[in-house]
Protein backbone atom coordinates (compact mmCIF):
# COMPACT_ATOMS: atom_id res chain seq x y z
CA UNK A 1 0.00 0.00 0.00
CA UNK A 2 2.79 2.63 0.93
CA UNK A 3 4.62 1.55 -1.99
CA UNK A 4 1.54 2.58 -3.92
CA UNK A 5 1.14 5.49 -2.68
CA UNK A 6 4.73 6.44 -3.04
CA UNK A 7 4.39 5.82 -6.76
CA UNK A 8 1.11 7.75 -6.93
CA UNK A 9 2.79 10.89 -5.29
CA UNK A 10 5.62 10.66 -7.61
CA UNK A 11 3.81 10.13 -10.85
CA UNK A 12 2.15 13.58 -9.49
CA UNK A 13 5.32 15.32 -9.44
CA UNK A 14 6.75 13.79 -12.87
CA UNK A 15 3.55 14.51 -14.41
CA UNK A 16 4.56 18.46 -13.34
CA UNK A 17 7.40 18.05 -16.00
CA UNK A 18 5.93 16.21 -18.76
CA UNK A 19 4.71 17.17 -21.98
CA UNK A 20 2.23 20.02 -22.23
CA UNK A 21 -0.31 20.48 -25.16
CA UNK A 22 -1.26 24.57 -25.85
CA UNK A 23 -3.84 25.28 -27.69
CA UNK A 24 -4.10 29.43 -29.03
CA UNK A 25 -7.96 29.24 -29.51
CA UNK A 26 -9.15 32.20 -31.49
CA UNK A 27 -12.32 32.02 -29.61
CA UNK A 28 -10.98 32.71 -26.26
CA UNK A 29 -8.13 35.70 -27.34
CA UNK A 30 -8.57 38.86 -28.24
CA UNK A 31 -7.18 40.74 -31.45
CA UNK A 32 -8.51 44.15 -31.71
CA UNK A 33 -9.35 44.66 -36.18
CA UNK A 34 -6.38 45.78 -37.59
CA UNK A 35 -3.55 45.99 -35.16
CA UNK A 36 -0.93 44.31 -36.43
CA UNK A 37 0.85 42.60 -33.67
CA UNK A 38 -0.49 40.96 -30.15
CA UNK A 39 0.91 39.03 -27.66
CA UNK A 40 -1.05 35.88 -25.93
CA UNK A 41 -0.45 34.03 -22.32
CA UNK A 42 -2.32 30.87 -22.88
CA UNK A 43 0.41 28.33 -20.86
CA UNK A 44 -0.29 29.15 -17.07
CA UNK A 45 3.00 27.19 -16.45
CA UNK A 46 5.35 29.28 -18.28
CA UNK A 47 5.06 33.06 -16.94
CA UNK A 48 4.51 35.74 -18.83
CA UNK A 49 3.07 35.77 -22.63
CA UNK A 50 4.12 32.76 -24.64
CA UNK A 51 3.88 33.69 -28.22
CA UNK A 52 3.92 37.25 -30.58
CA UNK A 53 1.84 36.87 -33.79
CA UNK A 54 2.94 39.90 -36.19
CA UNK A 55 1.77 41.07 -39.83
CA UNK A 56 4.30 42.84 -41.32
CA UNK A 57 4.77 43.84 -45.45
CA UNK A 58 2.03 45.66 -47.86
CA UNK A 59 -0.07 45.65 -44.66
CA UNK A 60 -1.75 48.94 -46.01
CA UNK A 61 -3.67 46.83 -48.65
CA UNK A 62 -4.99 45.04 -45.67
CA UNK A 63 -9.05 45.08 -46.01
CA UNK A 64 -12.25 44.91 -44.09
CA UNK A 65 -13.85 41.29 -43.39
CA UNK A 66 -16.81 40.32 -45.08
CA UNK A 67 -17.80 39.26 -41.48
CA UNK A 68 -20.62 40.45 -39.45
CA UNK A 69 -19.32 44.27 -38.12
CA UNK A 70 -16.80 44.54 -41.14
CA UNK A 71 -14.06 44.70 -38.93
CA UNK A 72 -10.52 45.96 -40.16
CA UNK A 73 -8.39 42.48 -40.61
CA UNK A 74 -6.39 41.16 -39.34
CA UNK A 75 -9.05 40.60 -37.45
CA UNK A 76 -10.77 37.36 -35.32
CA UNK A 77 -13.75 36.77 -37.58
CA UNK A 78 -15.99 33.67 -38.31
CA UNK A 79 -15.97 34.26 -41.95
CA UNK A 80 -14.52 30.59 -42.69
CA UNK A 81 -16.12 27.16 -41.78
CA UNK A 82 -13.33 25.33 -42.97
CA UNK A 83 -15.67 22.44 -43.33
CA UNK A 84 -16.28 22.29 -39.69
CA UNK A 85 -19.57 22.41 -37.88
CA UNK A 86 -19.53 24.89 -36.13
CA UNK A 87 -17.27 26.33 -37.73
CA UNK A 88 -13.76 27.96 -35.76
CA UNK A 89 -12.54 31.66 -35.40
CA UNK A 90 -10.29 32.62 -37.58
CA UNK A 91 -7.82 34.98 -37.65
CA UNK A 92 -8.78 36.38 -40.99
CA UNK A 93 -6.51 38.72 -43.41
CA UNK A 94 -7.98 40.52 -46.30
CA UNK A 95 -6.37 41.75 -48.90
CA UNK A 96 -6.40 44.21 -51.92
CA UNK A 97 -3.13 43.93 -53.39
CA UNK A 98 -1.97 46.86 -55.63
CA UNK A 99 -0.02 44.49 -57.35
CA UNK A 100 0.81 40.59 -58.10
CA UNK A 101 4.52 41.51 -56.08
CA UNK A 102 2.67 42.88 -52.89
CA UNK A 103 2.49 40.47 -49.76
CA UNK A 104 2.01 40.50 -46.04
CA UNK A 105 3.77 37.75 -43.98
CA UNK A 106 2.40 36.23 -40.89
CA UNK A 107 5.17 35.40 -38.25
CA UNK A 108 4.77 33.53 -34.77
CA UNK A 109 7.80 33.88 -32.44
CA UNK A 110 7.58 31.66 -29.13
CA UNK A 111 8.80 33.28 -25.62
CA UNK A 112 8.97 30.33 -24.02
CA UNK A 113 12.75 28.60 -24.84
CA UNK A 114 11.29 26.52 -27.53
CA UNK A 115 8.35 24.32 -28.23
CA UNK A 116 7.21 21.22 -30.13
CA UNK A 117 5.04 20.34 -32.75
CA UNK A 118 3.22 22.85 -34.10
CA UNK A 119 0.15 22.61 -35.77
CA UNK A 120 -2.62 24.49 -37.75
CA UNK A 121 -5.17 24.87 -40.27
CA UNK A 122 -5.31 27.41 -43.16
CA UNK A 123 -9.01 28.46 -44.42
CA UNK A 124 -9.94 29.44 -47.76
CA UNK A 125 -6.84 29.07 -49.65
CA UNK A 126 -8.80 29.87 -53.22
CA UNK A 127 -8.85 31.48 -56.43
CA UNK A 128 -11.20 33.52 -58.76
CA UNK A 129 -10.99 34.33 -62.36
CA UNK A 130 -14.93 36.48 -62.89
CA UNK A 131 -15.28 39.47 -63.87
CA UNK A 132 -14.96 42.15 -60.76
CA UNK A 133 -13.49 39.41 -58.78
CA UNK A 134 -9.77 38.14 -60.17
CA UNK A 135 -7.08 36.89 -57.33
CA UNK A 136 -4.96 33.74 -56.30
CA UNK A 137 -4.62 33.02 -53.15
CA UNK A 138 -0.81 31.62 -52.59
CA UNK A 139 1.05 30.83 -49.39
CA UNK A 140 4.61 30.64 -49.56
CA UNK A 141 7.78 30.87 -47.79
CA UNK A 142 6.81 28.20 -44.92
CA UNK A 143 9.31 27.65 -42.84
CA UNK A 144 9.93 27.34 -38.66
CA UNK A 145 12.72 28.63 -36.50
CA UNK A 146 14.42 26.33 -34.08
CA UNK A 147 17.56 25.24 -32.02
CA UNK A 148 18.14 22.41 -35.01
CA UNK A 149 17.70 25.12 -37.61
CA UNK A 150 15.31 25.98 -40.71
CA UNK A 151 12.42 23.85 -40.04
CA UNK A 152 10.34 22.64 -43.61
CA UNK A 153 6.39 22.52 -42.97
CA UNK A 154 4.29 19.26 -43.33
CA UNK A 155 1.36 20.15 -45.39
CA UNK A 156 -1.43 17.82 -45.73
CA UNK A 157 -5.58 17.47 -46.24
CA UNK A 158 -4.77 20.12 -49.05
CA UNK A 159 -7.79 20.87 -50.15
CA UNK A 160 -9.20 20.28 -53.94
CA UNK A 161 -9.62 24.10 -54.45
CA UNK A 162 -5.86 24.46 -53.59
CA UNK A 163 -2.60 22.87 -54.70
CA UNK A 164 0.42 22.05 -53.32
CA UNK A 165 3.70 22.77 -55.08
CA UNK A 166 7.54 22.47 -54.52
CA UNK A 167 9.32 20.78 -51.71
CA UNK A 168 11.00 21.11 -48.21
CA UNK A 169 11.73 25.14 -47.14
CA UNK A 170 10.35 25.67 -50.82
CA UNK A 171 6.74 24.96 -50.59
CA UNK A 172 3.84 27.12 -51.86
CA UNK A 173 0.45 26.31 -51.54
CA UNK A 174 -2.13 27.89 -54.42
CA UNK A 175 -5.73 28.05 -54.48
CA UNK A 176 -7.21 26.66 -58.03
CA UNK A 177 -10.71 27.01 -57.60
CA UNK A 178 -13.46 29.76 -56.01
CA UNK A 179 -14.75 28.29 -52.61
CA UNK A 180 -17.20 29.37 -50.87
CA UNK A 181 -16.40 30.72 -47.25
CA UNK A 182 -18.97 28.66 -44.92
CA UNK A 183 -20.72 26.00 -45.18
CA UNK A 184 -20.57 22.94 -47.42
CA UNK A 185 -17.35 23.07 -49.34
CA UNK A 186 -15.87 25.39 -47.50
CA UNK A 187 -13.10 22.34 -46.36
CA UNK A 188 -11.89 22.73 -49.89
CA UNK A 189 -9.51 25.52 -49.79
CA UNK A 190 -8.05 23.89 -46.53
CA UNK A 191 -4.74 23.01 -45.63
CA UNK A 192 -2.68 21.99 -42.55
CA UNK A 193 0.91 23.29 -41.75
CA UNK A 194 2.92 21.23 -39.11
CA UNK A 195 6.63 21.73 -38.32
CA UNK A 196 7.19 18.72 -36.69
CA UNK A 197 10.61 19.80 -34.77
CA UNK A 198 11.19 20.62 -31.27
CA UNK A 199 13.07 23.89 -29.74
CA UNK A 200 10.73 25.87 -32.49
CA UNK A 201 11.03 29.62 -31.69
CA UNK A 202 9.41 31.28 -34.05
CA UNK A 203 7.75 29.82 -37.81
CA UNK A 204 6.63 32.47 -40.43
CA UNK A 205 4.51 32.76 -44.05
CA UNK A 206 4.10 34.92 -46.58
CA UNK A 207 0.35 35.52 -47.95
CA UNK A 208 0.43 37.35 -51.77
CA UNK A 209 -1.62 36.81 -54.98
CA UNK A 210 -0.39 34.91 -57.97
CA UNK A 211 1.10 35.97 -61.03
CA UNK A 212 -2.22 35.74 -63.41
CA UNK A 213 -3.31 38.94 -62.67
CA UNK A 214 -1.36 41.83 -62.12
CA UNK A 215 -3.33 44.01 -60.02
CA UNK A 216 -5.58 41.46 -57.82
CA UNK A 217 -9.11 42.19 -56.49
CA UNK A 218 -10.32 41.38 -52.37
CA UNK A 219 -8.67 38.34 -51.23
CA UNK A 220 -9.09 36.60 -48.07
CA UNK A 221 -7.91 33.75 -45.78
CA UNK A 222 -8.13 32.66 -42.30
CA UNK A 223 -5.74 30.78 -39.73
CA UNK A 224 -7.20 28.44 -37.85
CA UNK A 225 -6.87 27.53 -34.17
CA UNK A 226 -2.35 26.54 -33.76
CA UNK A 227 -1.56 23.65 -31.32
CA UNK A 228 1.84 22.83 -30.06
CA UNK A 229 3.67 21.11 -27.25
CA UNK A 230 6.12 22.19 -24.90
CA UNK A 231 8.32 19.93 -22.79
CA UNK A 232 9.43 22.29 -19.60
CA UNK A 233 12.94 22.00 -18.76
CA UNK A 234 13.87 19.45 -15.73
CA UNK A 235 13.47 22.11 -12.90
CA UNK A 236 15.60 20.26 -10.33
CA UNK A 237 14.35 22.09 -7.18
CA UNK A 238 11.06 20.51 -8.53
CA UNK A 239 12.28 17.25 -8.86
CA UNK A 240 14.03 17.25 -5.40
CA UNK A 241 10.77 18.60 -3.52
CA UNK A 242 8.76 15.17 -5.56
CA UNK A 243 11.74 13.16 -4.37
CA UNK A 244 11.48 14.33 -0.89
CA UNK A 245 7.95 14.17 -0.62
CA UNK A 246 7.49 10.86 -1.60
CA UNK A 247 10.64 9.77 1.05
CA UNK A 248 8.74 11.88 3.91
CA UNK A 249 5.70 10.22 2.36
CA UNK A 250 6.97 6.43 2.93
CA UNK A 251 8.62 7.38 6.20
CA UNK A 252 5.23 7.77 8.09
CA UNK A 253 3.92 4.76 6.09
CA UNK A 254 6.21 2.74 7.23
CA UNK A 255 6.03 3.89 10.94
CA UNK A 256 2.41 3.60 10.96
CA UNK A 257 2.47 0.74 9.51
CA UNK A 258 5.21 -0.17 12.10
CA UNK A 259 3.10 0.65 14.52
CA UNK A 260 -0.27 -0.99 13.93
CA UNK A 261 1.65 -3.63 13.95
CA UNK A 262 3.34 -3.77 17.20
CA UNK A 263 -0.30 -2.94 18.87
CA UNK A 264 -1.95 -6.24 16.92
CA UNK A 265 0.62 -7.98 18.64
CA UNK A 266 0.62 -6.72 21.94
CA UNK A 267 -2.34 -8.16 23.78
CA UNK A 268 -3.03 -5.41 26.10
CA1 LIG B 1 2.19 31.99 -20.06
CA1 LIG C 1 -6.07 45.40 -56.25
CA1 LIG D 1 -9.57 32.97 -50.23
Amino acid sequence: MSRLFCAVVFIFFASLISARAILVDWSTVTWTPGSLSNSYDVDPANPGNDLTVAVTGDTGQLQPSLATGNPQTPAITNAFDGGLSPGHSTLELALNLASNAQSVTVTISFTSPGVNHVSFNLFDIDFSNASGNTYQDVISSITANSTAGTIAPTITNVGANATLSGSGTNQTLTGIVSTVDKGAGSNLGNATITFDGTGISSFTFTYSSGSMFADPTYQHIGIDNIDYTVVPETNPALLSLGLCITAIVASTWRRLAKHRREKNIDPS
